[in-house]
């Protein structure tokens, strides 16, 4: 804990390490004990800026946990399933997903068949930052490095379905914003076919009732094949390039030529690909006449029109172009986000008719995205908006303690309690 602390912010850090502590499984940090008792991808990279601050080691292991579900194509799954946990925990679980019948898939964990935001490389630069000892912190880096460099190398082999350079995901759970607005035409364009799964099963309750047939059809027919990439360059139904996800790529490769240089590997083939992705997310992204990114959706070739949280994630582009930093902070700051919601940064244009301030993705305020965008908007120069979230993020937090995500005008807590992201961005804000 750092020693520059107020005593607020000294209980604030310790109510934050005690979440990380009791979401601790011994190898790696759970989301949140009761509703998500597994390990996931992006939620890990969080934990792991967190744990940095607070107990390095288990920021280490949480990153080794996560790649020992890598797939032999780099593939990093969305999900390690936790093989202590009762199977029916959580749905969708093993069951669903089959890796074990995937010859590419880890033998010794079981895992989901999809991924989420590559914040991976990031992640490992900022815990070799915050380290003690940088011999250990290099070696440690070097351990991880190929595994984060498999990670890229299947996204920029099996991922850039547009082939300009982005990465696509094929399942609104790759984007991590699950319900998100953005996602309601691809799924709308699915052709179903005639029930097959009954929802009435799911043992959890759900964040909306909507689309999770949708979601699961995505599985299976992706799964069916085999998880084969031929599907999803050729057939899948849902192949979208998303801004957010995409920042968090282009941040990881800028990362990955950091990296590099402090193990002393190249960079230049880091900085080569970072120049693509930043070409392609200002070319396919950006949508002038709105001055805003929105995604691409493959298979209709049109930007999908709703603004969201992850319109503004390319404030993570080192060399966003001035006009696009203007529009993005124009549209942050106005009462289509920050500019009407008393806690920022709501997840979706409170004026579009999607919004809902209540529904998980499609309105609240997240950490993780505050975290986000707070990120972007220190690197970006950007003090005074980078000031307005640290500040209303932790005021979410010191209102309606560690919760999943908060209702954006009167910051009441949402979800679950005692989530893991939350407490990790705390310490890293406050650190
Ligand atoms: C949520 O996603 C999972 C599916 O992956 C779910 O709804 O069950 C999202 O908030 C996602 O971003 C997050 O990584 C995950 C675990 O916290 O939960």
């Amino acid at each position: 804990m750092s020693p520059r602390l107020t005593g607020d912010e000294s209980a604030l850090w310790q109510a934050a390490a005690r979440v990380l502590d009791a979401n601790w499984t011994g190898a790696a940090t759970v989301p949140s004990p009761g509703l998500y008792p597994h390990q996931w991808s992006w939620d890990s990279a969080f934990v792991c800026m967190g744990l940095a601050r607070h107990r390095h080691e288990r920021a280490e292991q949480e990153l080794v946990s996560l790649f020992r579900g890598q797939w032999e194509s780099g593939m990093l799954p969305h999900i390690v399933f936790n093989g202590g946990v009762e199977r029916h925990a959580y749905f969708p679980g093993p069951e669903l997903w089959r890796s074990g019948e995937q010859s590419r898939a880890p033998g010794d964990a079981e895992t989901s068949g999809i991924t989420q935001p590559p914040l991976h490389a990031f992640a490992a630069l900022r815990l070799y930052r915050a380290a003690a000892d940088h011999d250990r912190g290099r070696n440690f880096l070097r351990a991880i490095w190929p595994g984060l460099l498999a990670q890229h190398a299947y996204l920029a082999r099996h991922r850039d379905l547009g082939g300009a350079g982005l990465a696509a995901i094929c399942h609104p759970w790759e984007s991590g914003l699950d319900n998100s607005p953005a996602w309601d035409r691809p799924l709308a364009a699915l052709q179903l076919p005639p029930a097959s799964y009954a929802p009435a099963r799911l043992p959890r309750a759900l964040p909306t009732g909507v689309d999770y047939d949708r979601y699961v059809w995505l599985v299976t027919t992706f799964r069916d094949t085999g998880y084969a990439d031929g599907h999803l360059r050729d057939d899948h139904p849902f192949v979208v390039e998303d801004p957010l996800f995409n920042a968090t790529y282009l941040a990881s490769t800028h990362a990955l030529a950091e990296l590099a240089g402090i193990i002393g590997a190249d960079p230049e083939p880091h900085r080569e690909a970072a120049r693509r992705i930043h070409e392609a997310l200002n070319d396919r992204l950006w949508d002038p006449d709105h001055a805003c990114f929105r995604p691409l959706d493959l298979r209709t070739g049109k930007q999908i029109p709703v603004a969201t949280i992850s319109s503004f994630g390319p404030l993570l582009d080192p060399d966003l172009p001035a006009a696009a930093v203007r529009g993005l902070v124009d549209l942050l700051l106005s009462a289509r986000f920050a500019g009407a919601a008393g806690y920022p940064v709501p997840t979706c244009d409170i004026q579009a008719p999607s919004f809902d301030r209540a529904a998980y993705w499609r309105g609240p305020t997240w950490i993780n995205t505050n975290w986000l965008l707070w990120t972007g908007a220190s690197a970006q120069g950007l003090q005074v908006i980078a000031d307005l979230l640290y500040g209303s993020t932790l005021r979410l937090i010191r209102q309606s303690g560690f919760r999943e995500y908060f209702d954006p005008f009167d910051g009441t807590g949402r979800g679950s309690h005692d989530f893991s992201w939350s407490a990790a961005l705390v310490l890293d804000l406050l650190a």
